[in-house]
């Protein structure tokens, strides 16, 4: 039977041919055109990137290869006919291109399960750090000491050439998606739990092996953390950890490095720790004005004071999205299903009818939307998952699929360093007074 390596070879070396075309022969085509604006706002609009595993409309959100979140959620293999799809099967269609059945599904679970055993020194690395660590802090540094495993590293040394490199580094990533779980549900029990670790079921599936490694054996959780590991995994390639991967991967870094520098920029609190400063901004809220749904007018006055000190609404707006978040959407729907009366989660709902009429209000703000990060903490708040610090390690362990799917594709296509062009200050102001 082809194995998943040879069938990604099948599928992925056909369209190296057709990247170095698009260079050669039309190298010189132009996209658009860079504004002082584009580049004071972070590049925001310049297409400077090829991502093959998934793209972010403004109005409808991301689709992954092409399908939505709702179609995946129709066609995606899933463990039970009403449940959520299956994130090692978003993994497939991210890798291959194509949507897999439940045997190809299966497949990838079983050789995930196969590379899962994480080497010894990267719990001593984890054991060799304070409790007082950040759990970011932890999950980063683990993954680069895994770097010891590199394959790509080692058949670099050996002189590999280009054109095969995409090999080991299809290795590394498979590795390193298998151990991910391992190592952030290691740290978990090690902050949280008096280092009490829990084996791996090895018949389980990923999220729900994930759930059960982290201590929540109960099958809403294996739910939720089925749905909240396939609808973080991608964002397009210009999101912060999407891009550190590429752009380390392309000094041909090993990917370990490469998704281990991603997990710091994830770590920022404009990204992926938002998901905790939902959290503490929330609490906060609740400690000032008491029960949020008790009166939306103190909600707004809540939300112009933090505005008004310098500060963000965090889990609101998006540099690229123009409307509600659907990742916010697949939250909330699972939350009204199966925990309408929790309180957090009405809060959630509360907020959403207040916060973007009073973000509105403020014509800077492009997006006044709430964004994945409104909705995930609260929902492993309500499952008993209260340490918040550790909810950016969950969301990294999703992001590990579609960072990690393009990183190998940008191997196969030989991608070079990326390597921009920087101006000095002096050159901007005189091209602001060119007519
Ligand atoms: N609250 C208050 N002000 C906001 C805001 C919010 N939620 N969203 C944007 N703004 C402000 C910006 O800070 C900026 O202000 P200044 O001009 O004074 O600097 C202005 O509005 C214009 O910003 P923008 O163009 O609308 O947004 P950006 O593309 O610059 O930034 C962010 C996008 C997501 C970083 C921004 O909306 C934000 O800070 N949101 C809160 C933090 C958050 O939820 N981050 C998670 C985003 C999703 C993600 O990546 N998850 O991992």
């Amino acid at each position: 039977m082809e194995s998943l390596k040879e069938k990604f070879a099948r599928i992925a070396l056909p369209q190296a041919d057709k990247v170095k075309e698009l260079a050669r022969e039309h190298g010189d085509k132009v996209l658009g055109e860079v504004t002082i604006g584009n580049v004071l706002s972070g590049m925001k609009g310049v297409v400077s990137l090829l991502t093959v595993t998934s793209k972010l409309d403004p109005e409808e959100g991301i689709r992954f290869r092409g399908y939505s979140i709702p179609e995946l959620h129709k066609n995606l293999p899933k463990l039970h006919p009403e449940g959520e799809p299956l994130p090692e099967g978003l993994f497939y269609l991210m890798l291959m291109g194509e949507l897999p059945d439940k045997a190809q599904v299966d497949m990838v679970s079983r050789e995930l399960n196969m590379r899962s055993q994480v080497p010894k020194h990267v719990f001593d690395v984890i054991d060799a750090m304070p409790l007082t660590a950040k759990p970011m802090t932890i999950f980063s540094a683990a993954i680069i000491a895994m770097a010891t495993e590199s394959r790509f590293q080692k058949a670099y040394r050996e002189g590999i050439g280009k054109k095969d490199i995409w090999e080991p580094a299809f290795e590394d990533v498979m590795n390193l998606v298998a151990r991910l779980p391992r190592i952030a549900s290691y740290i978990y029990r090690r902050l949280y739990h008096q280092n009490m670790q829990i084996e791996a079921d090895h018949y389980l599936d990923w999220a729900g092996n994930f759930a059960h490694m982290m201590g929540y054996d109960n099958e809403e959780v294996k739910r939720l953390f089925r749905m909240y590991l396939y609808i973080h995994a991608d964002h397009e390639g210009g999101n912060v950890s999407a891009h550190t991967t590429h752009l380390v991967g392309s000094a041909l870094s090993n990917p370990y490095y490469a998704f281990g520098a991603a997990m710091a920029g994830l770590a920022g609190p404009l990204h992926g720790l938002a998901n905790q400063e939902v959290i503490r901004w929330l609490q906060k809220m609740i400690e000032e004005i008491g029960y949020v749904c008790d009166s939306k007018e103190r909600i707004r006055e809540y939300v112009v004071k933090t505005i008004e000190s310098g500060r963000v609404v965090p889990g609101y707006g998006h540099a690229v999205l123009r409307k509600t978040d659907p990742r916010f959407l697949v939250q909330r729907e699972f939350a009204l299903k199966y925990l309408p009366n929790n309180p957090l989660i009405q809060a959630v709902g509360c907020l959403y009818e207040v916060v973007p009429e009073v973000l509105k209000t403020y014509q800077k703000i492009k997006n006044p939307w709430p964004n994945v990060d409104a909705h995930s903490g609260a929902l492993l708040l309500a499952y008993g998952i209260k340490e918040y610090d550790f909810y950016t390690v969950l969301f990294g362990v999703s992001r590990a699929l579609g960072v990690l799917s393009q990183l190998v594709w940008d191997r196969v296509f030989g991608l070079p360093i990326e390597r921009p062009s920087s101006q000095t200050l002096e050159w901007f102001l005189e091209q602001a007074e060119k007519k």
